[in-house]
């Protein structure tokens, strides 16, 4: 399963250019019409310059990225919610996402009026976050409604856990009025599993992408820096994006890209900069896999096992786990091959209980 993130804003926000710029995508954005429903999924390959080395340096028959799922649901989270005719299932495809891209708009264009009149970073922030805390709210209240009903005809065990389920709502609706997000909670175990379950898009990870205009390049950095400063809270990030030109860059190819940034004065791509936002937020790391001539990257959360890491590559060989070879990015470019890695001892086996690093390079052994 790849990492799935959903993109949302107000209308107008940018979110189909950021989409395609993330993608790669061709979806139309200049014959737009506002409200219309129609959402996008594209999967981006995650940029990660150490798979290319260690292409070269093994010469697998096939090199595989990691891959982001983007979901751009097209409609305002406040209508999805509103409209639940139109909106279940794109209600239910955000509520899985592992964390939402909120584009907030920051560039100016006469031609494109903003759907509140006026351009206001913090103000669209601040609405976009009441959306997402609103859509919560709105399930917090028909469950709360629905426990009341059950509540009545409970016998125990049944009516003790719904009290408990009850006070924990009626706590997270208390926050929630207070306008604080679930993602800055702190829950006790039983807690954290209830409002798992719940799939609440405040507790989700959440990357604001101010989109700015071209002309607002030379101030992004500043920009970036102010508004971390107002909006940073925990499990969140503010990056600036130029959405329109990182599109235009994403159909070039990657020196004549290359080229137009050093011109613009931009010191890195802006999908590797959210990409690795995403990673940092999530709390993600790299690994890499090597078997029947593939090289792949993957990504995982910090702290994953060998014996879960290798499930993630696929169920039997969790299943079937035996050990996993591992060396460290660094060591293997020191030695510049697997077997003169093995030469000098520096192939490590290593069993279930092994914590997998950052940049590790690994052959599961298996079987089944
Ligand atoms: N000048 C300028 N125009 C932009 C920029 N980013 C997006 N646009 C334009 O703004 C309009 C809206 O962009 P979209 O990406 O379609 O916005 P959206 O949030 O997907 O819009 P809806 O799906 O209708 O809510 C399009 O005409 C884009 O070309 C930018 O950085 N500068
Ligand atoms: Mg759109």
């Amino acid at each position: 399963m790849s990492v799935n993130i959903g993109i949302i804003g107000l209308p107008g926000s940018g979110k189909t250019t950021i989409f395609n710029s993330l993608t790669r995508g061709k979806v139309d954005t200049e014959s737009h019409t506002p409200k219309s429903l129609a959402s996008h999924i594209g999967i981006a390959k995650v940029p990660e310059p150490r798979l290319q080395v260690l292409a070269d340096m093994l010469m697998p028959k096939r090199v595989v990225s990691a891959e982001i799922r983007y979901i751009d649901v097209g409609a305002s989270v406040k209508d999805l919610v509103e409209d639940e005719a139109i909106s279940g299932q794109l209600l239910t495809q955000l509520s899985t996402v592992d964390a939402l891209i909120t584009v907030v708009r920051a560039f100016t264009d006469e031609k494109i009026p903003h759907i509140k009149g006026s351009i206001d970073v913090g103000r669209d922030i601040t609405t976009m976050d009441l959306e997402l805390a609103f859509s919560d709210l709105t399930i917090v209240e028909r469950r709360l409604k629905r426990i009341e009903v059950s509540l009545k005809g409970a016998k125990q065990p049944e009516r003790q856990s719904l009290l408990r389920e009850q006070e924990i709502l009626m706590k997270t609706k208390a926050d929630l009025e207070k306008d604080v997000p679930i993602r800055e909670l702190q829950l006790a175990a039983d807690e954290v599993m209830m409002i798992t379950n719940y799939q609440f898009l405040t507790a989700k990870p959440l990357l604001i992408a101010v989109n700015i205009g071209e002309e607002q390049l030379p101030q992004a950095m500043a920009l970036e820096a102010e508004l971390n400063a107002h909006y940073l809270r925990p499990h969140s990030c503010v990056v600036t994006f130029c959405g329109k030109l990182e599109m235009e860059l994403g159909e070039l190819d990657d020196s004549a890209a290359e080229e137009f940034r050093a011109d613009f004065g931009m010191r890195e791509c802006g999908v590797d900069r959210i990409t690795k936002s995403i990673y940092e937020l999530l709390g993600l790391i790299s690994f890499f896999s090597t078997a029947s001539g593939e090289v792949r990257a993957w990504s995982i959360q910090s702290g994953t096992n060998a014996l879960k890491a290798a499930g993630k590559i696929h169920s039997d060989m969790e299943r079937g786990f035996i050990r996993a070879e591992v060396i460290g990015y660094p060591d293997l470019m020191k030695c510049g091959s697997i077997a003169e890695a093995r030469k000098k001892g520096l192939l490590r086996l290593e069993g279930k209980n092994y914590i997998i690093q950052d940049g590790d390079v690994i052959t599961f052994l298996f079987n089944v």
